[in-house]
């Protein structure tokens, strides 16, 4: 009985010390078993990561790819609307241009039609601005049967100081000579839209009635003065285009004054009243005394700079001799005028 009891608590003790020596690999193994774990989901973890970031990678490029074709698309529209734009600017200028003409047509008709049915005849810009026509801007004068002179191409000023002014000179672009001969001076020459000289001839048959002389200068600091002359006659060819002024009054000085009562001068013609050519060292065609107080037909210097040159286009009363004025314009109309 104790043998068999013995023997019980061997196996007791033997199954307790087998299931002790069980557990017990069990739990000097454990430590092993959950970096194995920890090293493969680390790894899995980082497989996802490398997929996600491929297909993040791939949704970039995709999203470069369509914001770069966005782009071009948008240039491609910019450069559309840039020739859209360019061609309505084309269009407008070519409309306006257009619209320029018919104006032009109009002034022109209406000239020649009041003439041909009004009793009153058309004599310069006066009678045109008269006849409510006040645009300022290039209009044509009928011919005169009495003098037998030709239709005159002019330009009216109807907007400064009351409008219906004809200009007999005009000096801004500087790129037309006045040093021109007796005759270029008869007829007139340049360009009735730029600088131009409307010929001794017309300043002639258009001052026969009183008139007016209204000199605008402006200098190359855009400061501008007048000289105004409320009597001005020019006489014909065979009295030589002498000057006859009178009645100043202005900002600019009276530098005409000096040439008052002489005759007209050009390269070739000298009727000066100086031992001197004037024409040919003033290098213009004017009413040269001797010489000059003004020479408003002188040598356009750019910028006022003509150095030690006298030949300038000058107005001593203003600047002196020395100093050539950036703009000139000479305009007259009837002394009875009322705007
Ligand atoms: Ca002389």
């Amino acid at each position: 009985m104790i043998f068999r009891t013995a023997a019980l608590s061997v196996t007791l003790i033997l199954l307790v010390l087998t299931e002790v020596w069980a557990q017990n690999p069990r739990k000097r193994l454990a430590p092993l078993k959950p970096p194995k774990v920890q090293c493969c989901d680390e790894v899995r973890a980082m497989k996802v990561q490398v997929a996600n970031l491929t297909s993040l990678l791939e949704e970039l490029n995709r999203k470069q790819e369509t914001d770069l074709m966005n782009i071009v698309r948008q240039m491609m529209d910019l450069d559309k609307q840039n020739r859209q734009q360019e061609a309505r600017v084309t269009e407008a200028e070519s409309k306006y241009s257009e619209i320029n003409n018919r104006v032009e047509i109009m002034q022109l008709q209406a000239s020649q039609s009041v003439t041909q049915s009004s009793s009153d005849a058309i004599y310069d810009c006066a009678s045109l601005y008269n006849k409510n026509y006040k645009i300022s801007g290039e209009y044509k004068l009928p011919a005169d049967e009495f003098l037998g002179t030709p239709e005159i191409d002019v330009f009216c000023d109807m907007e400064s100081n009351g409008g219906g002014w004809t200009l007999i000179q005009k000096r801004k672009v500087g790129l037309t000579s006045f040093n021109r001969d007796w005759k270029q001076y008869k007829k007139g020459f340049g360009t009735i839209r730029g600088d131009f000289w409307l010929g001794n001839d017309n300043i002639f048959r258009l001052t026969r009635q009183p008139s007016t002389l209204r000199i605008e200068m402006e200098d190359w600091e855009g400061e501008t003065r007048y000289a105004e002359y409320s009597h001005f006659t020019v006489k014909n060819e065979l009295n030589s285009y002498k000057l006859l002024i009178g009645n100043y009054s202005g900002n600019a000085g009276n530098s005409l004054r000096y040439h008052n009562n002489t005759n007209f001068s050009t390269m070739g013609k000298d009727n000066d009243k100086c031992v001197d050519d004037c024409a040919s060292i003033r290098k213009g065609g004017y009413w040269y005394n001797c010489c000059t107080d003004s020479n408003l037909n002188g040598v356009f210097y750019r910028h006022g700079n003509q150095g030690k040159n006298t030949d300038g286009i000058t107005w001593y009363g203003w600047h002196g001799p020395n100093y050539s004025l950036k703009r000139v314009e000479m305009k007259i109309r009837p002394q009875n005028f009322k705007s």
